[in-house]
């Protein structure tokens, strides 16, 4: 058996490796001895309450938790706002001045919103949504690079009660109208472009090209364009509005609305095992609470350090650990534009230099790829600044974990890789730097208050140190999703129904070894993990059977070296249509446009068949077979058991 990044599990648990936190880190963290997790056990809901109470809410809740499997709601009768815990609480002490964004975009040009300068944009922001009638409850799309008008949006949509559903700004045209109907916005803030290596991306273009597909699907009201290239883009009269106007002239205040704790705060599409991405549903007390804790103890969060997260706030990981986290524990963020090898490929330690950053989250796909451009480019820099790694997104190999610690972290900085998801809003899994002893390549114990275990097919735990299983959690936790918008029976569905309605599906295969400590492998469904984003097959090969040639269509991940996992597709053509080298290219490109770069295929192969079972399944387990060169599994359920011999010297014979 082999994890998604191909490799063998034996390997991984061979793993001997032990870090424990050094001395001067333990002595000043906010955690110092596993005292937490009995205490936590003890009591989930009152650990998680004592949390909640760090906060600031308008009124306390009345009961912490209410469990109806697969629904739980939590803190129920309190009030608060999401914008007041990251801004306005820290204006009234001694974080007024202090700075709560450092951006750097990729030219090289820079800003830094202190918090009191956070305040004022996110009030006349809020102030600008409302003149536009944007209502509590509505739907508010942002289509923004990484500047800080996309937090800016975040916290003022938070303040006035409007969910916001953030796109990417690396998805497509088409990404973005799906999105956007799904949702039901009727309102759009995107900006002119912006850059990336070297290079302006056209970004109002495409977002008109998305408005164009929704015409008579969805009402857009109005459209927000922030002004960050300058370059020349079309303008719709009486539907788009610059951001810079509409700021000059808005209401310098906006009162914050109270929030039940159980209201939307935000959706989140991400992709599923169906072509259809699913807008995960978070709400505001329970998010905040459980971004807010995890926050401050993974990252170990001390008011004086410089807090860098390389994610892009179009993930979850940005919305979580860029945004609500840190900021509504008072850090001082670094917040950059660009792509992290331009002009040049030590550009992230250029950064961290220049910023004196304490505190660096990325993911094992740019660890590898840094490990491949060589440790020249990080000696180049003084690093001494940093005391805490953080790794997220996919399985880390022990490998990239060494090259980590010892070229980035000088051999003197704990790392925690930490396993969550969209759907579970805040870290899951994870070491916690100044107590947890580490292992190259393991998430090491569920958070404290978190209930996790590893599962067989029947729902009984596999013992420690046995086989390989499915992870599970076991308990409700307050950063939880709440739903999959406007489809109750999918949630229900994805991840309630393996073993019961009180148990978590996360989709993801685990172990556990003898120690306690978990050893996530990888999706265990039709999700793969490329370079950190999560893409369904299923989404691609829609791509690929929307192209007017392919008649048929199969995607499966296959490993590698710096990305993890890479798609790679097999076609059958319509009939007429022959393959070759320039189709395979226009193909992949057209991957790329319909979803995004990200998602275009490594290899396109153009096959007479695919192997299907007598239903006509078609069975991915003997494509990723023959792609990772492994023996083919039992192809006796199939409809033409000779296909999986053809594929596989079709396949090795194509480079
Ligand atoms: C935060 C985020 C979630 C999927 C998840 C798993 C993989 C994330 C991981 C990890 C092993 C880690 N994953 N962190 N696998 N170790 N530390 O990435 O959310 O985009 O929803 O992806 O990513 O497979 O199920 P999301």
């Amino acid at each position: 058996m082999a994890d998604a990044a191909g490799r063998p599990i034996d390997a991984l648990l061979r793993e001997e490796r032990r870090f424990a936190p050094p001395e001067s880190f333990r002595a000043r963290a906010h955690v110092r001895d596993e005292s937490v997790y009995e205490e936590a056990e003890r009591d989930p809901e009152g650990f998680w309450a004592r949390w909640a109470e760090e906060l600031e809410w308008f009124q306390k809740w009345d009961r912490v938790l209410e469990w109806n499997p697969p629904h739980a709601r939590w803190f129920l009768g309190g009030k608060l706002n999401a914008s007041v815990n990251c801004v306005d609480r820290h204006i009234r002490g001694p974080r007024r001045n202090k700075a709560a964004i450092i951006w750097e975009g990729e030219p090289g040009d820079t800003r830094t919103l202190t918090y009191y300068d956070l305040y004022r944009e996110v009030n006349k922001f809020a102030s600008v949504l409302k003149g536009l009638g944007v209502k509590k409850g509505d739907r508010v799309t942002i289509y923004l690079p990484m500047i800080p008008e996309l937090p800016i949006a975040m916290l003022a949509c938070a303040r006035i009660g409007a969910p916001h559903s953030v796109v990417f700004a690396g998805f497509s045209p088409q990404a973005l109208a799906s999105r956007m109907e799904d949702a039901g916005s009727r309102f759009l803030v995107t900006s002119d472009g912006f850059y990336r290596r070297g290079k302006v991306v056209p970004l109002k273009a495409q977002a008109d090209e998305a408005l164009k597909l929704l015409a008579g699907k969805q009402d857009v009201e109005a459209v927000v364009v922030v002004r960050r290239t300058g370059h020349e883009v079309p303008f719709t009269p009486g539907r788009d509005r610059w951001w810079h106007e509409l700021m000059e002239q808005a209401e310098r205040l906006c009162p914050p609305e109270a929030m039940d704790a159980e209201d939307m705060l935000f959706m989140m599409y991400t992709s599923g095992t169906t072509g259809r991405p699913k807008g995960i549903v978070h709400t505001t007390g329970g998010y905040l609470t459980g971004v807010y804790a995890t926050t401050k103890w993974v990252f170990d969060l001390q008011e004086d350090d410089v807090y860098w997260c390389m994610a892009d706030i179009g993930w979850i990981t940005g919305h979580s650990y860029i945004v609500y986290g840190p900021l509504a524990n008072g850090a001082t963020v670094v917040m950059y534009e660009g792509a992290p090898d331009w002009p040049d490929k030590d550009r992230p330690w250029v950064i961290i230099e220049k910023y004196g950053i304490t505190i660096f989250y990325t993911a094992p796909t740019a660890i590898r790829a840094f490990a491949a451009d060589g440790p020249e480019y990080p000696r180049r820099h003084d690093l001494s600044s940093l005391r805490l790694l953080g790794s997220v997104g996919e399985p880390i190999n022990p490998e990239a974990w060494m090259w980590y610690h010892e070229h980035i972290g000088g051999g003197r900085c704990p790392i925690v890789d930490t396993w969550w998801q969209t759907e579970t809003g805040a870290i899951m899994i994870t070491p916690l730097p100044g107590v947890t002893v580490t292992k190259p390549g393991s998430a090491t114990r569920p958070f404290p208050g978190i209930k996790a275990a590893v599962l067989d097919d029947q729902g009984n735990p596999v013992p420690p140190g046995q086989g390989g299983g499915y992870l599970a959690i076991l308990r409700p936790w307050p950063s939880m999703l709440r739903g999959i918008w406007g489809d109750e029976e999918r949630y229900v569905n994805t991840y309630w129904s393996k073993w019961g309605r009180d148990v978590y599906y996360p989709g993801d295969g685990a172990k556990i070894d003898e120690d306690g400590y978990f050893w996530v492998l990888g999706r265990v469904d039709d999700v793969m993990n490329v370079a950190g984003h999560r893409l369904s097959t299923m989404e691609i090969e829609s791509a690929l059977v929307s192209h007017p040639a392919v008649a048929e269509a199969a995607v499966i991940a296959a490993p590698h070296p710096v990305k993890g996992q890479v798609p790679v597709g097999f076609v059958i053509l319509e009939a007429g249509r022959q393959g070759g080298p320039e189709l395979e290219a226009e193909l992949k490109e057209h991957v790329a446009k319909v979803i995004s770069p990200i998602a275009r295929p490594d290899r396109v192969l153009f096959v007479p068949d695919l192997p299907k079972t007598r239903s006509g399944k078609i069975m991915r387990r003997l494509l990723r077979d023959i792609v990772e060169g492994r023996q083919l599994g039992d192809t006796t359920t199939l409809r033409d058991p000779d296909v999986p011999e053809q594929l596989r010297q079709m396949y090795a014979s194509q480079p």
